[in-house]
């Protein structure tokens, strides 16, 4: 998405404390979504919300972009929160530092990666939400607060912004794929 908006938007990412830390409330995740992709009785990649056979709270969770189905980078992305286990809040400002550096390192990328000070000063007077996203004007004004970083309502939002005129062309979709992920995990956890 940065790519395809260069030299139109300039994105930031702003590294606050860890949503996870050591797994927290992830527990199950990972075994929850080996039996949700067994949903998918139609076999079109996708989950809907009659195919799903869990508390409808748990599809909203899933459905990140709010489209009404749960996709195979949602259930990718859900997977990977049982990945944070090992990985304890960062103490010191250095620790924060270093745990940016490993973000950088495991999710290349030219998004410049800002680091807030321990007290989350800078996020905090944005939003006290674990991941929001914003949009801010050339005039410095906010034109746009998203209560979540969800890929199509960034899009949404720049749209607007920008004018379709001038926007980018949209991103193909990819098909779903479950066999890359199903493939995805037994290399992880071969490693
Ligand atoms: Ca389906
Ligand atoms: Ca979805």
């Amino acid at each position: 998405m940065a790519k395809r908006w260069q030299g139109k938007v300039q994105f930031l990412f702003l590294y606050k404390n860890e949503a996870h830390p050591l797994g927290r409330g992830s527990e199950n995740v990972p075994g929850f979504m080996e039996k949700v992709q067994h949903f998918d009785k139609d076999g079109d990649g996708l989950i809907s919300r009659n195919e799903w056979q869990a508390p409808m709270l748990y599809f909203d969770g899933c459905d990140w972009n709010e489209d009404g189905f749960v996709n195979s980078p949602e259930l990718a992305a859900m997977y990977r929160m049982g990945d944070f286990k090992e990985f304890a809040e960062p103490n010191t400002i250095e620790e924060r530092l270093e745990a940016a550096r490993l973000l950088r390192r495991e999710i290349p990328g030219t998004v410049p990666i800002v680091v807030d000070t321990m007290d989350n000063r800078t996020a905090e007077q944005y939003s006290k939400l674990p991941n929001p996203a914003f949009v801010i004007g050339q005039d410095q004004r906010i034109t746009h607060s998203l209560s979540w970083a969800e890929i199509g309502a960034i899009e949404q939002a720049l749209r607007e912004v920008i004018g379709e005129d001038n926007a980018p062309p949209r991103e193909a979709e990819t098909p779903p794929n479950w066999q890359t992920i199903a493939a995805t995990r037994c290399a992880d956890r071969q490693q």
